[in-house]
Parts: C-alpha cells; sequence; structure tokens
C-alpha cells in the first residue's frame, strides 16, 4: 500500500522475480512493493492463448534519485513528474544497452564457436576425403599384381609410396613407364650374396627348420664345389668330406652316408661340440672343404637352437653359415625362422623347393625386410642339377603378371645363368 505522498507506480513482467530484478536495476534497494497481481493477456502468434503477466506496484524512497549515467546521487525534496519519467527513461536506456552489451558479447561468442566447428567440419571432410580418396588405376593395378606375387602388405606399402612420391598425375597415366619402374625397384631391393673367398679348408654349414632340404642342399653345394674345383684345377677332385651333427633325425646318417659314397668322399658324425673340433682338427690340414650338417628345429624350439649354436661353436673353424628355408613359407613364418635363426650368425639364405612355388613375393619382402641377402636356389631333388646361384634377373623373370622387358633387366641387374 502507498502513503498519501507517495506516488504509485508499475512495473510489469512475466514474474514477479523479473519486476524485482527491473526494479532493483533501476533502485538498488530503494523502492517498496506495494501491490502484486498475475493478469492474463492474449499470446501467441493469433492471440488465441493467454500469457499470465505479474503486475507489481511500488513506490520508489524519495530521499534519494538515480542518474542515468552517475549511478546514484542524494536527491532531497520531490522531484516533477517530468524529472522522474526522464530519469526512469535514462535508467531504461542504460539497462538496454547493458542488455545490448550482454546480448552481443553472446552473439560474438556463438559467432565463434560457429566458426570452430565449420572449421572443424572442414577438417574432418577433408580427412575424409583422404581416406576415402580413389587411388589412381596405375596405383590399383600394382597393389593387385604386389598381391598377386605374395608380396607382404609392408613391402606393398612401401612401393606404393615410392609410386606417390615419384611420379606426377600426368605420369601415373603412363601405367607401363610406372610398371617399368616398379619391376626396377623390386630388383633393387633384392640383395645377392657375395661368393666367399675361397679358403682351404672352407667349411660350409647349412641350418635350418626340419625338412626345408638342408641335407639335399648341402650335398648339391658339395657336388657344385666339386665340379667347380675341376674346373679351375685342370680337371683334379677336391678333397671334401661330410660331417653330420643330425642327431635327432633317424637315418640322418645313412642319408648322408649313401651320398658320401657316391661322391667317394668320407662321412663322420658329432655329436657334440668337442667331436666336432677333432674331426676339424684331424682333417684341417688334407681338404679343401668340409660340408657340416645339422638337424632341424622348429624355429620356436630356442633351447635346441642354443644347444647346437653351442656344438658348431669351433675355434678358428670360419664357416660360411647359410640359413635354408622354402619359398613357399608365408612372409609372417619366414620374418619368424629369420628372427630365430639369427644367433648362428648366418651370412646368406638359399630359398629350396624353389620348383615347388610360383610366386617369390613373399622371399623378396621378408629378405629386404631383414636385410639379409640370398646366395642360392634349389629347384628339385638332382644333386648334381638342381641348384643356381642366385640373380636377382631369376626372381624378376618369375613376376607373375609383370611386364617384363628382359634385355633391360639383365642389363640393370646382370647376366643370369638361366
Ligand atoms: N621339390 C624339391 N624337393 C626338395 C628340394 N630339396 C630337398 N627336397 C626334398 O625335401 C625332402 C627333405 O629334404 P632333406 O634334405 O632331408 O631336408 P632336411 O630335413 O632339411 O635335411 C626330401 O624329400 C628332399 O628330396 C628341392 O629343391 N625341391
Ligand atoms: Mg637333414
Amino acid at each position: 500500500m502507498a502513503y498519501e505522498d507517495e506516488i504509485e507506480q508499475k512495473v510489469t513482467g512475466n514474474t514477479y522475480e523479473e519486476c524485482k530484478e527491473k526494479l532493483f536495476n533501476l533502485y538498488g534497494k530503494d523502492f517498496r512493493i506495494t501491490n502484486k497481481v498475475v493478469d492474463f493477456r492474449p499470446a501467441g502468434l493469433f492471440r488465441m492463448k493467454k500469457k499470465p503477466v505479474t503486475v507489481v506496484s511500488y513506490v520508489v524512497n524519495h530521499q534519494k534519485s538515480y542518474s542515468a549515467d552517475s549511478g546514484r546521487t542524494y536527491y532531497s525534496g520531490r522531484e516533477s513528474e517530468e524529472e522522474q519519467l526522464n530519469r526512469n527513461r535514462e535508467a531504461i536506456l542504460q539497462m538496454q544497452s547493458s542488455n545490448n552489451v550482454l546480448v552481443s558479447k553472446q552473439i560474438n561468442e556463438m559467432t565463434n564457436s560457429i566458426e570452430e566447428l565449420k572449421h572443424e567440419m572442414a577438417q574432418q571432410l577433408q580427412q575424409l576425403a583422404v581416406s576415402t580418396q580413389e587411388k589412381h588405376e596405375s596405383i590399383k593395378k600394382i597393389e593387385e599384381l604386389l598381391e598377386q606375387n605374395e608380396f607382404s602388405f609392408s613391402y606393398i606399402n612401401m612401393i606404393e609410396e615410392k609410386i606417390r612420391n615419384e611420379f606426377s598425375l600426368e605420369q601415373l597415366d603412363n601405367f607401363d613407364l610406372v610398371e617399368r619402374r616398379v619391376v626396377d625397384w623390386i630388383g633393387e631391393s633384392i640383395s645377392i650374396a657375395k661368393e666367399t673367398v675361397f679358403r682351404p679348408p672352407h667349411v660350409f654349414i647349412i641350418v635350418g627348420p626340419t625338412g626345408v632340404g638342408k641335407t639335399t642342399t648341402l650335398v648339391k653345394l658339395a657336388a657344385q664345389f666339386v665340379k667347380n674345383y675341376a674346373q679351375n684345377h685342370d680337371g683334379n677332385r677336391p678333397e671334401i668330406c661330410f660331417i653330420t651333427t643330425d642327431t635327432m633325425r633317424v637315418g640322418a646318417m645313412e642319408q648322408l652316408e649313401r651320398w658320401g659314397k657316391h661322391m667317394g668322399s668320407q662321412v663322420y658324425k658329432a655329436e657334440k661340440s668337442e667331436h666336432l673340433k677333432t674331426l676339424y682338427d684331424e682333417n684341417r690340414a688334407n681338404k679343401d672343404a668340409i660340408f657340416i650338417d645339422t638337424s632341424g628345429f622348429s624355429p620356436n624350439d630356442a633351447t635346441h637352437i642354443a644347444q647346437m649354436k653351442l656344438l658348431l661353436e669351433v675355434q678358428g673353424m670360419n664357416p660360411d653359415i647359410y640359413l635354408a628355408f622354402t619359398a613357399g613359407t608365408k612372409a609372417r613364418d619366414l620374418q619368424n625362422i629369420m628372427q630365430n635363426y639369427e644367433p648362428f650368425g648366418y651370412k646368406s639364405v638359399i630359398v629350396t623347393k624353389c620348383d615347388e612355388s610360383e610366386q617369390f613375393g613373399n622371399v623378396i619382402s621378408v629378405l629386404n625386410d631383414k636385410h639379409k641377402s640370398i646366395s642360392y636356389f634349389t629347384h628339385g631333388q638332382v644333386a648334381s642339377r638342381d641348384i643356381t646361384r642366385a640373380g636377382v634377373v631369376d626372381f624378376l623373370i618369375r613376376l607373375e603378371g609383370f611386364k617384363i622387358d628382359r634385355i633391360h633387366i639383365e642389363d640393370k641387374f646382370g647376366y643370369s645363368g638361366e
């Protein structure tokens, strides 16, 4: 209720709280609410609904007045109606302008968020475009050819990367050019072992998993040695012998003895490192070459592998150690074999049973990955014939589906014996 000398005024809002806030913004605490009613107004698009409106009546404490620009100033006496109206108008303007600042700040923040979102979405779209980007036809074709040849996933990636780095989009359209270059890269990725210098007694050792053809290959190496020696020594035969350290396999000794007899060479058996040392010492002075056979183990049989490594350690023997594995072994298994036979310090590998395989991408990929070189291929069961010194061209001419320019690769990588 207002007293006689007081002027009752009204303020409206959606809620009572809103009205009080409006009054607080205008007068601080210097007002007194005299009445409060809730009214209903038509609202909505067609003004069908009625919306509640709170009407608050109030009086202002007249000791004080409010100036729009300087906040509170003391005022004595009653202000005229016009002054009061002006004051209220100024206050409302001030409130509006502070509201405007707030609203524009919020708009700015929203604009920034929208910009950030736009930027983020553009980035995501770009990434999506790259990941789903259609590969160039030539790259796709090369990828298919490499897969067909059983190259490993990482080898194929390496070649793709090289293609992207080396060729312009225009050059990529020329598939023959890309194909020719890829064949060159494959050739360059193959490392061929250098022939070792002949130092009698030259000791050959082949290690590797069971059944890969170690014994057969050792005999082939011996046969080849005899043949080459005779060619270089006026038809004279070299003095050679075999030593088997294979105590695991039934008939291992007999298998070798058969060959020894055939070649007119002695065959010895060594079960321990001391035996091997004694045999080596007895034969070193009068043999041109000594061929040592080993037992095969599963590549995961670390204990036996370590035992055999100890057995083969003979001071001063300085053998040529080869790791043998079959051409048809999966790339992942080859990785495992090469890793587990690493303790022998093999210089190069012999890829056996190439006659039973069509693709060699697995071998090329793993040798490249492990930085190992290859010395021989074997390709059959005939000891006097089925072994060849490895050459890059031998691998390249066996690439399936690739167009091979034989003259170009022979000029680039050297003549192949085949
Ligand atoms: N097709 C084919 N068979 C081979 C080759 N080398 C060895 N073998 C055969 O593979 C089998 C196991 O050979 P072996 O020398 O006893 O293997 P080891 O257990 O590693 O000593 C034998 O039947 C051999 O005749 C090859 O190059 N091609
Ligand atoms: Mg054997």
